[in-house]
């Protein structure tokens, strides 16, 4: 099973799946795409079929969406471990990661994630101020909802955690004002054996993309 992502620093959707595969300890390799690259399309020629990255290339075949690999991860691999095993929870769980998949634009879009960027607050707009609340909220539910005090939105590490780990690492690095229990969860996040992993390789990247800058 191989793994096509892009650069560890800057690479949000690339991060998610990469997450749950080095989480729950799946035997894989990984091929690196420089984003922004003069020769991207070259580089993403016959590996990624919408010239998008992640891609995990499995049994012969590829896919090509960070959602739809941890699914497939999930299904293949993890025997369901990858959702809340409860049928309410895991409802809940993909409510949140099809949320983040299709939204959270304004913290996106200005707040790029940067693993390796030395914190410091920036001015957010109203509308990344509202999407920050909206992630605040649903954090905050969740934790409050842990019945065995796992710490992970939905007690135990899922697909969840790892579709929002780009979230928590935007967080740390633009310092966003969390308060209780979020600010914790942020720390047991960031203290992830796997992120820690991934945040390695980030630092030792040389490419920086300006735009991602901020
Ligand atoms: N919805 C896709 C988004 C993938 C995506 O936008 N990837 C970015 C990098 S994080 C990319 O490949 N950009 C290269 C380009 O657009 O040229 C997913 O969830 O995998």
């Amino acid at each position: 099973m191989k793994i096509i992502l892009g650069n560890k620093n800057y690479s949000s959707w690339s991060l998610r799946p990469w997450l749950l595969m080095q989480h729950f300890g799946l035997d894989f390799s990984e091929q690196h795409i420089s984003l922004y690259s003069q020769d991207i399309r070259q580089q993403m020629q016959g590996l990624c079929p919408n010239y998008k990255v992640p891609v995990l290339v499995d049994q012969g075949i590829s896919i090509w969406d960070s959602l739809a690999i941890c699914e497939y991860l999930n299904e293949q691999y993890l025997e369901g471990a990858g959702w809340p095993r409860d049928p309410l929870q895991r409802a809940k769980a993909r409510s949140m990661c099809n949320e983040m998949h299709s939204g959270f634009f304004a913290v996106r879009e200005e707040m790029p994630m940067n693993c390796r960027r030395e914190i410091s607050s920036i001015t957010l707009s109203a509308g990344a101020q509202a999407d920050i609340s909206r992630i605040v909220e649903i954090f905050n539910q969740c934790l409050a909802a842990n019945k065995q005090q796992g710490g992970f939105l939905f007690d135990e590490f899922s697909i969840a955690d790892a579709f929002f780990m780009p979230i928590v690492s935007r967080f740390n690095s633009y310092n966003i004002e969390t308060g209780q229990p979020v600010a914790q969860y942020l720390q047991k996040m960031l203290a992830l054996p796997a992120y820690q992993t991934w945040l390695s390789a980030a630092k030792a990247e040389t490419q920086v993309i300006e735009v991602a800058e901020v």
